[in-house]
Order: C-alpha cells, then structure tokens, then sequence
C-alpha cells in the first residue's frame, strides 16, 4: 500500500522493508532465547484461510518479568472495571490507599445519579481501609468491620463490597467472614472478592472474580417483572466518556426497554433484577461472558454479540436485536431510527475521509476494543496495520470455537468457577429450539463471537500482550499516522511524533459509541493525523545523528 499523504518529517526514516514475517524476526532478534520462543507464539502474522480458519495465538500467559507491559491487575479488573462503575454499592478497597486511589475514575466511567430513585451515587468516593504496616503485622480484618460500620453510619447504602488487594491474601485476612458478619449486623447486602492483584495473569482474572461475585450475590434477587416489550440487558458496556448513554438514547428511540447495564450508568437493583430479562447483549465480551453464560444456564437468557463501536456496526447490532424479538413493529422503528441517525454520521464522515483515508493505525488496548474500534477507523477510509490485546483469550482472537481447544494452566485454574444449574422454578427458555433454529437460518448467530483477527486484514501484525519495546519498534519501523493505546503509552509514542488516542479513557472526549459517538471519533482522528504539531518534533538524536548509535534497534 502506498504511503499515506506525506507531511510528516520523521517518515523519513523509515526502514525499507515492513514485511511482517522480517518485522516479527526483528522484534525477537533483541530477546534471549527463551523469551524470543514465548514471544514468538504472541506475535503472529494473520492469515486467514478460505474457512475462516485463523492461526493460534497465545495469549492469557504471564508477562515475561523484565518487559514493560500494558497490563493492570486483577483487583483492577474485578473493583475497577466490572463492579466499579455502579453508583449505588458503597465499594470498599481492602488494602493500602494508592490501590483505592488508582482505580477511582481514571477510566472515566461515568452515571447518571437521577435515574436512581433514592438518587444514591457513591461514585465520587474513594473507600479504603487506607491499611498501615499495624494491619499488615498484626491483620486488617479489625479494620475492615469499621471501615464497613463507618460506611454504614454515613451513606445508609443499600449494598457494600469490598475488595482485596495484594496484602490481603498474603497475610490471609478472611475477608468473606468479615462480609458476612457485617451482613448478619448492618441487615444489608455486604459481599467480599478475593480478588488480589496477583491472581491470574492479568486484569482478565478479575472479570471473571467479578462476574462469579456479582452472580452469586446479587442476581436473581428481584423477580419483579418491569413494563417494557422487548426488554434486554446490556452487558460489558461501562459507559466510558458517556458511552451508554448513547446507546441508551439509541435505544428508547427504537423502542428498547433495557433493564441492566453490566455496568455502565448501573444500580445494584437493576442487576438483582437482570435476569428477567428476554436477551443479553454482549458488547465487551472479554469481561462479561461469564454472568451471560452463568444467566442463560440459570434463567434460560440466550445472549448474542453486538458492537456499538462505529456506525454501521451499531446499525448492524439494533438489526439484531429487531431480528430476535421478530416484530414488524419493532423492525420498523429499528429502521426508521438508522434512517433518520445515518444522514448525519455520513455528513460527518464525508467531510473528514479527504483527510483520513489511506492513513494507518495501531490498537493496542484491553481485550475487546482493539477489535471493536478497527469499524471505526475502517469507516475512515484507515487501515488498521496491527493490533492486539493486553489480556484477551485465546477465543477473544480466534473466536469462540477454539474454547474447546484451549488448555486451562494452573493460572486459570486459581479462578473459580461457578458450578451453575438451570433454577427449578425461575428457568424460563426465552425462545423455543424450533425458533432459535428459524432465526439462526436467517443468520442471527447465538453466543458466538468470532473474534479480531477473522476481522482483520492478511498479513497484519497480531500482538498479544504488547511491551514498551516492541512498542518503540513498531512505531519506528511502520510510522502509523496514529497509534492508540493507554496513558503508560501515550507520551513515549507522541515522542517519535506519532499521535496517541487514548482508547481506554478517550482523554477527554468521547463518547465514541453509537451514532453520535461516530460523530465524535471521526472529527477527533481527523485531528489528530492532520495536525501540523507533528512535524515540528525533532527528537535529539534527529537534530544530531551522532546520538543515534545508543538508539539503535540492531
Ligand atoms: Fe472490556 Fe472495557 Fe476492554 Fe476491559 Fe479495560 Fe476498559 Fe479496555 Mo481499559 S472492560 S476489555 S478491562 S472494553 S478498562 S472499558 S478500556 S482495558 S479494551
């Protein structure tokens, strides 16, 4: 492909071969052997054979000590991601006071307070048993009943959660006898997740901790049936930079009763009542899978994936939801909504593609939207050179067909799995077999995800598990017109004049999701590649080359 318009200095140097096999070489070439082996397994050059067939890729394996990774922890995972966006639980980090700190909005998930009736937000606290060298000597669990007391005595929440960071496990602080006996005291819902920072590999270890935690205490707990003809869930939706609240409007326009976000603009009291609910929808499916295979088994809800990251995307994902429930009425609104919402998105895209189209981009984000926002820049007329996944699975890659296939190592098997049965009375199979059938030969796919790289291009670069060095040569070897990533990343990359979008807080933009969302992205990406300021970075070893001999890669 040719390169894209060339305003950009620092293209310059660019190395004349970026064959991807020789790119992969190069990258392991600085490794010992042994981590050149591992690595070697994690970077991997997408082919996709005429049955779709994608080659294996490992992933949810531990970082190699001693390269700089993207990962955050499992407690990031379990309190920050999945249970931390839900304003009305009073979430309580066991441990010392940066853990809490650290994962108190920095991903910008944000909620609307009004749509509680008791207008209960405890999101703009920060809840930490701030543990001193005395709790982790002599044991902290003295300090977490008062800590929950306090919590009580205060805000009079409906629910309180904690959470246990790195000490907890090691000093071995019983954090679920704790929940327990507050439970019993205070009469309100108080559960514990042991959810350390070193379980697992990853942040991934925490979504399922969540997932199983969340099942267990809190789902099924109202059966009250609310109003609403087609009534769904939105599950792995965490409403960053107002995402949900796009698609919530998407939504009631179309005539959509949603009953729970997992856990965007969430309340504990939507989740209690989640499963009665007609269809899960799946945005994130890396952190969410569990409670959607945990609610179908239990209460008989089918799930099936939807994307509302890009615009025809989200046409795509209100299309399904209209084929499920199979209404004329609601095919017609589903419709009538795309129609009025597309004039706009393609207004907006029209005036920017002179600028973006043919301009290359990098994702390197989490495990989903790496995948999801390759729509985004593809409807941009942009080429997505590489991408890959900080934590994903193996079927967040390859899809979920290869679940059979994939070897569970002790990691893994640290994680508890819930042992679900179908309820003897609240089971209730949404669909018959003989529909499902019927609306599967008409192409709606149940519980599958097929994964990133089906969806990516021959010959793109495949990375799981991205360190800061492969990230340095990558950005140095294919000079992408924009690179996304997270906050560790951004300045290093913005240093070789290559712009960074933020994909996991947006910086301070957004939202991205749905029609409007489109919008956004496609003027902020315009931007960002067709900004000047880049060609005006000289990094030191540009201005005087003789620098450069302690830069180079070979
Ligand atoms: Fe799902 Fe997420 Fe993501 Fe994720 Fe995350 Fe996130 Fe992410 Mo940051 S739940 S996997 S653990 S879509 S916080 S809202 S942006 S890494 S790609």
């Amino acid at each position: 492909m040719a390169m894209a318009a060339d305003d950009n200095p620092t293209k310059e140097i660019i190395l004349d071969n970026q064959d991807p096999e020789k790119v992969k070489a190069r990258l392991l070439a600085k490794y010992p052997p042994k981590v050149a082996r591992k690595r070697a397994k994690q970077i991997v050059v997408n082919r996709i054979d005429p049955d779709g067939k994608v080659p294996v890729i490992s992933s949810n394996v531990r970082t190699v000590p001693g390269l700089i990774g993207q990962r955050g922890c499992c407690y990031a995972g379990c309190k920050g991601v999945v249970l931390g966006p839900t304003r009305d639980i009073v979430n309580i980090t066991h441990g010392p006071i940066g853990c809490g700190f650290y994962s108190w909005l920095t991903r910008r998930n944000q909620t609307d307070p009004d749509s509680s009736a008791d207008g209960h937000n405890f999101m703009p606290y920060c809840f930490s048993t701030d543990m001193q060298d005395e709790e982790i000597i002599f044991g902290g669990e003295k300090k977490l009943k008062q800590a929950i007391q306090e919590a009580y005595d205060n805000f009079k929440p409906k629910a309180i959660a904690v959470f246990s960071t790195c000490p907890v496990g090691l000093i071995g602080d019983d954090v679920h006898a704790v929940c327990r006996e507050m439970k019993t005291k205070l009469g309100i819902n108080i559960f514990g997740f042991s959810c350390e920072g070193y379980k697992g590999v990853s942040q991934s270890a925490g979504h399922h901790i969540a997932n199983n935690g969340i099942f267990k205490h809190v789902v099924g707990l109202d059966d009250t049936i609310k109003e609403g003809k087609y009534r769904i869930n939105l599950l792995g939706e965490y409403n960053i930079g107002g995402d949900a609240f796009e698609i919530e409007r998407l939504f009631e326009r179309c005539g959509v009763t949603l009953v729970a976000t997992y856990s965007g603009n969430s309340s504990i009291d939507a989740f209690a009542n989640s499963h009665t609910a007609d269809l899960n929808l799946i945005m994130c499916h890396r952190s969410i899978n569990y409670v959607a295979e945990m609610m179908q088994t239990k209460f008989g809800v089918p799930w099936i994936k939807v994307n509302f990251i890009g615009a025809a995307a989200t046409a795509k994902s209100l299309r399904k939801i209209a084929q499920y429930f199979d209404e004329k009425e609601l095919t017609d609104k589903v419709e009538a909504v795309i129609a009025a919402e597309m004039p706009a998105v393609e207004a907006a895209c029209t005036a920017v593609r002179p600028r973006t189209e043919g301009k290359r981009a990098m994702l390197f984000v989490g495990g989903s939207r790496a995948h999801h926002y390759q729509e985004l820049f593809a409807e941009l007329g942009m080429m997505t050179l590489s991408a890959g996944y900080e934590f994903g699975h193996r079927d967040d890659y390859e899809g979920r067909k290869v679940l059979p296939d994939i070897k569970v190592d002790a990691d893994s098997r640290n994680i508890e799995e819930l042992d679900i049965t179908p309820d003897p009375e609240r089971f209730n199979p949404r669909i018959s077999g003989a529909k499902k059938e019927e609306l599967e030969a008409k192409g709606l796919r149940f519980g599958e995800y097929n994964g990133m790289m089906p969806d990516m291009s021959e010959g793109s670069m495949v990375i799981d598990d991205l360190c800061q060095y492969e990230t340095d040569q990558l950005v140095k070897i294919f000079k992408p017109d924009i690179f996304c990533a997270g906050i560790k990343e951004k300045y290093a990359v913005q240093k070789h004049g290559i712009p960074l979008k933020q994909l996991h807080s947006y910086d301070y933009g957004g939202p991205y999701a749905g029609f409007k969302g489109a919008v956004n992205f496609y003027n902020e990406i315009d931007r960002m590649v067709s900004s000047r300021v880049w060609r005006y970075i000289r990094a030191p070893w540009q201005k005087h080359p003789e620098l450069s001999a302690t830069y180079a890669w070979e």
